[in-house]
């Protein structure tokens, strides 16, 4: 058995929330291993944090109009709050935009450096001439060379999930400015893949032949089976961590370079003192866990990277999950197809046990897996209430129903203790296999088992009986132990129904164990069911998320539409129109002349407040008079989902009277 077990989850990228995908994939994974391995007692540190560098993180500001530093602050609280909130019980969460983090990358790139092991290569990189700079990873986007997706980015194409690099791209597009990017000659570090596959990457990978899923060792052996070329690990960016060499002015690394060593870098500040015994002692087990987009980053670069370093362990274990889908289709967080768990935190603040035992009751483990909200349901209603809650319901009833709560001294039932251990020992291996999902399974079975065994014995038949009172003290004492063991059993599994059995127990912790004449708490229930309708009103949102409210029109063609005359316009001038509650009649400056117009807009706005606002209005619509004013055009206006008006305002600066088209 190893002395100590270092576990990582894969950084969440901070350019959004975390969905239950990101949930599934490794973080719940690695938080019951590492709940797992702590109930045991034995030495876990588990370490994540936000990856915080990266082109979509600068793209995303653009868009925002933030810079990097807010998007990623904002969401890291995010992020971190929803994680730490449901229960993921990191010892450190750190994040790479820390300083900590910029040493520890730079220090390890510049031991690479000083050891030679990069090559410098002068080549040329495509080049945004309009945006004045490099492109590269996902600032580029074009045809995938391998499947024909056409929108396959710099560094990865999402559909295959092949990696490439931007030359490889069809029709490249710049994502700045959408121009057709030109060759420009620069300078970059590569880590020599090809070399380090022949000295070591072939032999490390075979090695772990048997040991790691199938699925991960056999897409290592694809890619070695490709044949491995340089990467470059560096970019010309501003955003990311400084490439620690004279003549790297204006470069960062590679965004996959340096999110990896923020595994070490909280390490580092997770244990300050101790740290190098976590990640240079040979005693330490290694396990990352992450989704098998990352396989190629962990399993290949990062360990050639650590390889090369000296210093440092490489992972034990891999253990990558397949991809989780919602509703039957693949969650898309570009189209918010997904379930955020900051919103499900908010809807269901007293349901987190009860996503998390259906996340890992579905856990892609050696497939790919469907969220429902039906499934959610029936696991919710058949499984937690109906099995789990109602056996310790009846526990609890039972024992201040026969002996008013005090733990009766009496023996164990010697058959479902057998029985009990042998489930225990099954959760130990499904677990330390990384079988998480099994291991849920059996810890079900524990109160399986128990509702069982309470039928089997009916206590309350007994006690009709008369007369049988040792056999109802055995009977209970047995089920309270087995109650016991659910709630020890559930900080691993179900976290906050742990504490609520601590509750019903009434213990502080479960190193305690049950004592002759301890008095238990009051029964109350663990789960609710689930209505029908709190799931119909979930499909509802997906639903709607995914269609528009209003039906889109019937095509037109572009003779139609140039048909429209559309300038922009500045108001000059509002009022109320008599007796009409709803308009306001309005005087629009569109360069060559002034137009009047009468908009139903009177709810939403006062007339002073659009004084001065820029407009878009329709200037060839056929003239109507409404309560006696000639309207002579029509202003366009946006309206949301709940029925809200905006403007539909041409960019500061733009000329009365501009043409739109
Ligand atoms: N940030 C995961 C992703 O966004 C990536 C993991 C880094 S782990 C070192 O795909
Ligand atoms: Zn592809």
């Amino acid at each position: 058995m190893p002395k100590r077990h270092l576990v990582t989850s894969a950084l969440p990228y901070a350019n959004g929330p975390i969905h239950i995908g990101h949930l599934v994939g490794c973080l719940l994974p690695a938080d019951l291993y590492s709940r797992y391995l702590r109930m045991q007692d034995e030495e876990v540190l588990f370490v994540c944090g936000t990856d915080e560098h990266g082109v979509p993180i600068t793209l995303k500001a653009k868009k925002e109009g933030k810079t990097p530093q807010q998007v990623v602050d904002e969401n890291h609280k995010i992020i971190k709050d929803a994680l730490v909130n449901f229960g993921i019980s990191f010892d450190h969460f750190s994040r790479t935009t820390n300083s900590e983090h910029h040493k520890t990358a730079s220090d390890f790139f510049e031991v690479l450096y000083k050891k030679g092991v990069f090559i410098e290569v002068r080549n040329e990189q495509l080049f945004d001439p309009k945006a004045k700079q490099f492109l590269a990873d996902r600032y580029i986007s074009g045809e995938c060379p391998n499947c024909g997706y056409d929108k396959a980015y710099g560094d990865q194409c999402e559909n295959c999930g092949k990696t490439l690099s931007p030359q490889e791209l069809i029709n490249p597009k710049s994502a700045l400015t959408g121009e057709e990017p030109i060759l420009k000659e620069t300078l970059n570090w590569y880590l020599p893949l090809d070399r380090i596959q022949e000295e070591f990457l072939n032999d490390f990978i075979e090695s772990k032949k048997g040991k790691w899923r199938s699925t991960v060792y056999g897409q290592c052996k694809s890619w070695l089976n490709e044949g491995l070329r340089p990467r470059a690990m560096t970019r010309d960016l501003d955003w990311g961590v400084k490439v620690p060499i004279e003549s790297a002015e204006g470069k960062v690394m590679y965004v996959w370079f340096d999110a990896p060593i923020g595994y070490i870098t909280a390490t580092k500040e997770a244990r300050p003192n101790d740290w190098e015994r976590w990640w240079k002692d040979n005693d330490t087990e290694l396990t990352h866990f992450l989704g098998k987009d990352n396989i190629v980053f962990h399993c290949i670069i990062f360990p050639a990277m650590l390889h090369e370093h000296g210093e440092f362990i490489l992972p034990t274990q891999v253990p990558a999950n397949e991809f989780l889908n919602l509703e039957g289709e693949k969650i898309s967080t570009s189209r918010d197809h997904a379930i955020w768990l900051h919103d499900y935190i908010d809807e269901f603040p007293d349901k987190l046990d009860e996503l998390r035992y259906t996340l890992t009751s579905i856990m892609p483990e050696t497939k790919d897996a469907d969220f429902t909200w039906n499934d959610f349901q029936a696991r919710v209603n058949n499984e937690l209430v109906a099995i789990l809650g109602n056996f310790v319901n009846r526990v609890m009833v039972l024992s201040h129903k026969f002996h008013k709560g005090v733990i009766q001294s009496a023996d164990l039932d010697a058959d479902l203790q057998s029985k009990l251990n042998s489930i225990l020992t099954k959760i130990d291996s499904s677990v330390r296999k990384n079988s998480q999902r099994e291991a849920n399974e059996f810890f079900m079975e524990i109160a399986r088992l128990g509702n069982k065994y309470l039928q089997d014995q009916a206590p309350w038949h007994l006690a009709k009986e008369g007369d049988n009172e040792a056999e109802i003290a055995v009977c209970m004492r047995s089920c309270q132990e087995l109650l016991f063991s659910l709630g020890k059993y559930s900080q691993v599994f179900l976290p906050k129904t742990a504490d609520k059995i601590l509750k019903l127990l009434n213990i502080n912790d479960y190193r305690t164990s049950l004592m002759d004449g301890h008095r238990l708490g009051e029964a109350s229930l663990l789960f609710e069911r689930i209505d029908d309708d709190v799931i119909e009103r979930q499909r509802d949102k997906l639903k709607n998320k995914n269609q528009p409210k209003t039906p889109f029109k019937p095509m037109i063609n572009y003779e139609d539409f140039s048909k429209l005359d559309l300038r922009s316009g500045i108001i000059k001038a509002a009022s109320k129109v008599e007796k009409a509650d709803k308009l306001l009649k309005i005087t629009v400056d569109i360069g060559s002349e002034e137009r009047t117009v009468v908009s139903g807009i009177a709810e939403h706005f006062q007339a002073d407040d659009i004084i001065g606002k820029q407009v878009c209005l329709l200037v060839n619509l056929e003239p109507r008079k409404l309560r006696g004013i000639e309207s002579e055009g029509m202003i366009l206006m946006a309206e949301d989902a709940e029925g809200q008006l905006k403007f539909v305002s041409p960019e500061e600066g733009t000329s009365a009277g501009s043409v739109i088209s």
